[in-house]
């Protein structure tokens, strides 16, 4: 049995497809359409109890719900693709670094952009305030990285694929270029790397 992933599209399950694509694993796709609040639905909900996406099941049955576990997990899985640098590489550390930032940080963020409602009666300040919270986390991270072509040099890492993929959310698509060209410029080299063309393309326009 093939890995299957639960996701949508532009959603972040497009990352694991990413990292899937990396790999050169296959996975049987499941769509969640968010617009429809597919993800609340009681028999989503017996998959993942969150009612969020992404979920992955491992092929021998294990859920993994979660972005950055289920990078992980495809990482200790599937060593050969290299998907981070290795055991005491202090760039595994930056990597998780600006996973983790991104994943505790601007995630919050994207979902009081998206589900303003949940966070108070004031739909256009929660929302105008996450874009403001998250682009100061966009800018710390944009200073701290120097990307040739990806934040390890010819080789993506998960956190290249991370980055590029929230980076296209909460209207960001149109104030990266100006703001953070490196992590622009990061987006577009995981859009045009060969492997990952395709997955990129069902989610995303090509960042110029
Ligand atoms: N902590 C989760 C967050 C996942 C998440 O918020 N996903 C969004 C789509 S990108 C979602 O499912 N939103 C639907 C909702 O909040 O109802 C992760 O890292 O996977």
């Amino acid at each position: 049995m093939p890995y299957i992933l639960y996701g949508d599209h532009r959603s972040g399950s497009a990352i694991i497809e990413l990292a899937l694509a990396e790999i050169g694993e296959a996975a049987e796709l499941r769509p969640v359409p968010l617009a429809s609040d597919a993800q609340l639905a009681a028999e989503y909900r017996r998959v993942n109890p969150m009612g969020r996406v992404p979920t992955l099941i491992l092929p021998e049955g294990t859920v993994v719900t979660e972005s950055t576990a289920i990078l992980l997990t495809l990482e200790g899985r599937h060593p050969a693709a290299a998907l981070l640098p290795p055991g005491e590489d202090p760039g595994r550390a930056v990597a998780l670094r600006w996973m983790m930032l991104a994943a505790s940080e601007i995630y919050p963020c994207v979902t009081r952009y998206d589900y303003p409602e949940r966070f108070g009666e004031a739909p256009d300040s929660i929302r105008t305030r996450a874009v403001e919270m998250a682009r100061e986390i966009w800018r710390l991270i944009e200073a701290g990285i120097a990307p040739a072509p990806f934040l390890f040099g010819a080789q993506p890492s998960l956190a290249d694929l991370y980055l590029a993929v929230l980076s296209r959310w909460m209207g960001n698509e149109a104030w990266m270029p100006e703001h953070c060209p490196k992590l622009q410029g990061l987006a577009r080299a995981v859009a045009t790397r060969p492997k990952l063309a395709a997955a990129w393309a069902r989610h995303f326009d090509l960042p110029h």
